[in-house]
């Protein structure tokens, strides 16, 4: 990695996880109290702290790291940046967390406690929506550095196939641009004129609309680092390479194509979409599933063909080949592994009829909390051990490594309890975000809610075990950055697979992807938006204005 660079990834990564300890004490401040274990003092509110746990781990958590982990590994699989890009990329990283610390500022006022989807009717200070246009603008200046980096590589070496770390990360900057877009939209145009007073009325359906036109791609930005961590990096650390570049490269394009045009899964049950485009994007969502599917096989494929190559024989003893003892390696794995029921929760969530039971729920926190909370987490903390002595010179030695064993298994375990009962607390009806936690002591609900696993109770015990262990990853990140021996780490990148002459060209060209995303896009929104804005009352947002 180029020395010029590091500091620009470590200081993302660090703020990273100052914003992961906060959030987890959050996270079990609010689980106690939602499980009457305590009662949160007057000054500090439910609605308030969950504001904080959302904002903190889901979305500068997730966007810290992920803009850490790409600048380094761009630098070491493209060559080191430009002075220019650097200076792009850092003058991004400042308006990045001016945006950052005026909403956390806002929140901690209680002046913000929208959640983290910051939901219309709800209302926050229009200085949070201004923190967020920064936020999201500080993303484009870094992402445009990132983008810039690599087609300038693509230009000094025409002809020659992408690096995987490239490409992927060119496909979730793409996803990210095309996606802000709409969270711009509803900030800038929709939700900053009612805040200020300027509107006095909003569009709340064609804001929800926005929103998860951006909101379910978000998720994608979470995974797409994570399986990017997968694909290139776990390969090496098995002692192996990766199985297929073709399949991976498809993988990332067709996440681009599909991962925009879903966002009704999100809506399913409001008033003010028509059923056939509900349908349609429900469809399309069942697409957005092939990627992840296809991922689950590469991955699987070269950990076989590694443990083969190991000397692993019959139908499943090549697993004992695989490095068990290596934290780098299991964390990721068993994000990989909890991945699995979390994505057939997701299969349910996004079956029309099925989400009318969930939604809302306990059970979509629980689904949540197994995709991004476990099975992402868990990815970018592997990721964590080697990059964090990469970026500080030091090593991931035999102490870090124990350390980080004993912290999967207690994140695991206490995401199993917390997840696990919120799944089955949301079948029984268990309403999400809501500080009303004894059900106006309605006898039957409470009933219900005192099984051994359907229990509140279960959910705070998890969350205890979790926040243990969010605790022992904040000390392994202090030990890595500041107190591990001197040394050499490798920045793990999988020998170039086998098939890489034979990419099909057609999977490099950008244009096309673009072009495709965009027509799905228009295909799935734009009826739906024009209806929402005709039907709209009249005089509520600056948009109605505009069209009367
Ligand atoms: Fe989701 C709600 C549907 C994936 C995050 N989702 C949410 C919310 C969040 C979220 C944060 O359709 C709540 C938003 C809110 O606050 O309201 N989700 C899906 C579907 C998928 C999915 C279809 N979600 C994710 C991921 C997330 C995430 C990933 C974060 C990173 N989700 C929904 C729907 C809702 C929803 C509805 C709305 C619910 C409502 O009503 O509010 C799919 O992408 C999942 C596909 C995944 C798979 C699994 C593949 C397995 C793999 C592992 C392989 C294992 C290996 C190891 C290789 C099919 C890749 C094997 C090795 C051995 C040796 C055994």
């Amino acid at each position: 990695v180029d020395p010029k660079i590091k500091p620009l990834s470590m200081i993302h990564v660090s703020i990273a996880f100052v914003a992961f300890i906060v959030g987890v004490f959050g996270g079990l401040l609010q689980g106690l109290a939602r499980g009457g274990m305590i009662e949160l003092p007057s000054w500090l509110g439910y609605y308030q702290i969950l504001t904080l746990h959302g904002v903190l781990l889901a979305l500068v958590f997730t966007t810290y790291i992920i803009f850490g982990f790409f600048f380094a590994g761009m630098s070491r699989t493209h060559g080191a940046f430009s002075d220019r890009l650097r200076k792009l990329g850092w003058a991004g990283f400042i308006v990045l967390t001016l945006g950052t610390v005026i909403c956390a500022f806002m929140i901690l006022t209680n002046q913000a406690s929208v959640l983290y989807t910051f939901y219309t009717p709800l209302q926050a200070h229009w200085l949070f929506y201004a923190g967020l246009v920064l936020f999201v603008v500080g993303t484009w200046l870094e992402g445009t550095a990132l983008l810039a980096h690599f087609f300038k590589w693509k230009k000094a070496n025409p002809g020659k196939p992408t690096p995987l770390f490239g490409y992927m990360t060119t496909a979730t900057i793409l996803l990210w641009f095309i996606a802000s877009i709409g969270v711009a939209v509803s900030v800038l145009f929709l939700i900053l004129p009612w805040a200020m007073g300027i509107t006095d009325e909003i569009n709340v359906v064609l804001s929800r609309t926005l929103f998860w036109y951006f909101g379910h791609p978000l998720v994608y930005f979470w995974l797409m680092p994570a399986y990017m961590v997968w694909y290139i990096s776990i390969p090496k650390i098995i002692g192996g390479r990766l199985f297929s570049g073709s399949l991976a490269k498809l993988a990332f394009a067709l996440f681009l194509l599909f991962s925009i045009p879903v966002g009704f899964h999100h809506q399913l049950m409001e008033a003010g979409i028509s059923e056939f485009w509900k349908y349609l994007q429900t469809v399309l969502t069942f697409i957005v599933v092939v990627p992840s599917l296809l991922t689950a096989f590469s991955i699987f494929a070269t950990f076989e063909q590694t443990g083969r190559a190991k000397g692993g024989k019959g139908l499943l003893s090549w697993i004992k080949k695989l490095p068990w003892g290596d934290a780098r390696f299991f964390a990721p794995f068993m994000g990989m592994i909890i991945f699995i029921p979390a994505g057939a929760g997701g299969l349910i969530n996004a079956s029309f009829q099925l989400n009318a039971v969930v939604h809302n729920t306990l059970w979509v926190v629980g689904h949540f909390h197994l995709t991004v909370g476990t099975t992402v987490l868990l990815t970018f903390f592997g990721m964590a051990y080697w990059l964090i002595p990469v970026l500080t010179g030091r090593k991931f030695d035999r102490h870090a490594n124990r350390c980080g064993i004993v912290q999967t298994w207690l994140w695991a375990t206490g995401m199993f309890l917390m997840s696990g009962a919120m799944h089955l607390l949301g079948l029984l009806g268990a309403p999400r975000r809501t500080a009303y936690t004894t059900y106006i002591d309605h006898p039957q609900a409470l009933q219900w809610f005192e099984g051994i696993f359907t229990s509140h109770v279960t959910v705070a015990i998890g969350g205890v075990i979790l926040t243990a262990a969010g605790v022992l990853m904040f000390y392994n990140f202090i030990y890595l950055g500041f107190l591990a021996p001197k040394g050499q780490t490798e920045f793990p990148v999988t020998p170039d697979p086998l098939d890489t002459p034979s990419t099909p060209r057609f999977l490099e060209s950008w244009k096309l992807w673009i072009g495709i995303a965009i027509a799905l896009i228009l295909f799935a929104y734009t009826i739906p938006i024009i209806h929402m804005i005709i039907d709209a009352p009249p005089g509520s947002p600056v948009f109605n204005y505009l069209i009367q």
